[in-house]
């Protein structure tokens, strides 16, 4: 009984000992992690973006949240805010930079202000359609100016998409170039916006998305420009009247990781978000494709008037900004630019 005794005690030892061993290693290093990262602690990533829960990027977002939380067996949580409820794009994409939020998806058009070489996609009437700006944006120099967000300690993981921007105002049908004259457009905040509205005629106000609608329900500005799913969705007919197919610039957005968050994830994990990145961008332009389709009928349907731009009133607003455009050239850097537009160039090949 004794020699038993003695002998579960040291099978007992052994047992703990062993079982010591292989804690240290994973608190220590994180080496020998499952794929999933499965060290026992759970990340989070705080994931906003400043359009609401109907809009196409929202439902991308969940798509990410699900092939995330999936693939990692729950060892990375995704939470998901809509709406600008952590801000706007550019306070989130700060907040990233500090390491307070995770990930945010803006429009590349704020992400100038951090890296200049992104406002050229800023270049009014660049991409002819949505297939040729898939083809540039995923291709060499689109990755290569998702490259150069390292240097900002921010990570880009993959394009979405906003899309064409159309024009809509609360004082009259806009046609052509004349019909621009002194209105109060709110743009986002980037200066080749800002010259492009001015040459155009406006009166161009830069200001973040979440202060929109009540600028113009208050009539501080008169009109702003956005995709139609977005200005359906955030339901900008119920105080905007007009809306034109000025397709003047296509929006990227540009899916952003903290780098700070992003280079504290095992090879395996980083892998799982890059892919999961893609992959829910694919289903997101999907679906903004279909909403863009439908909702132009829809925002007549609310009582919108639509003015369509004929080709000549189009080539007199690509006139108009072509000075604007020559500026820019090496503000925004003649290699990137020079190397974008021979893209788009092969692309239509
Ligand atoms: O979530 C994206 C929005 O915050 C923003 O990028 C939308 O195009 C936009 C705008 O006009 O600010």
């Amino acid at each position: 009984m004794k020699k038993l005794f003695g002998l579960l005690s040291i099978v007992l030892l052994i047992t703990v000992l062993a079982a010591c061993g292989n804690g240290d290693a994973e608190s220590s290093s994180g080496e020998g992690e499952s794929a999933s990262g499965d060290s026992g602690e759970t990340k989070t990533i705080k994931a906003g973006i400043g359009l609401n829960s109907d809009h196409p990027q929202y439902k991308g977002l969940l798509k990410f949240k699900e092939i995330v939380e999936e693939k990692t067996d729950g060892a990375i949580k995704v939470d998901t805010y809509h709406s600008g409820q952590l801000g706007d794009d550019r306070s989130m994409t700060e907040a990233l930079q500090l390491g307070t939020q995770e990930v945010v998806v803006p429009s590349t058009a704020p992400l100038a202000n951090f890296v200049p070489e992104f406002s050229v996609f800023d270049i009014p009437f660049l991409f002819p359609n949505e297939q040729v700006a898939d083809e540039v944006l995923d291709g060499e120099v689109g990755q290569e100016l998702l490259g150069k967000l390292e240097e900002q300690n921010l990570v880009g993981l993959a394009y979405w998409e906003n899309g064409f921007r159309d024009l809509t105002n609360s004082e009259r049908a806009v046609a052509s170039v004349d019909d621009f004259d002194g209105l109060k457009i709110r743009t986002m905040e980037n200066d080749l916006h800002l010259d492009a509205f001015k040459a155009l005629g406006a009166n161009p106000t830069p200001m973040a998305f979440t202060e929109l609608f009540t600028a113009m329900q208050q009539g501080t500005v008169d009109g702003q420009e956005n995709p139609y799913a977005t200005i359906y969705l955030q339901k900008f007919y119920e105080v905007q009247d007009h809306v034109s197919n000025t397709h003047h610039i296509y929006s990227p957005f540009v899916f952003l990781m903290s780098k700070s968050f992003y280079d504290g994830l095992t090879e395996d994990q980083q892998k799982i978000v890059k892919d999961a990145a893609v992959e829910a961008g694919k289903h997101e332009r999907k679906l903004n494709r279909e909403a863009n389709e439908k909702y132009l009928k829809q925002l007549q349907e609310e009582g919108m008037e639509y003015t369509e731009i004929s080709d000549e009133a189009r080539q007199e607003m690509v006139d108009a900004v072509a000075p604007v455009i020559e500026d820019y050239k090496s503000k925004i850097g003649e290699e990137t630019v020079d190397k974008v537009y021979k893209a788009i160039e092969d692309a239509q090949k």
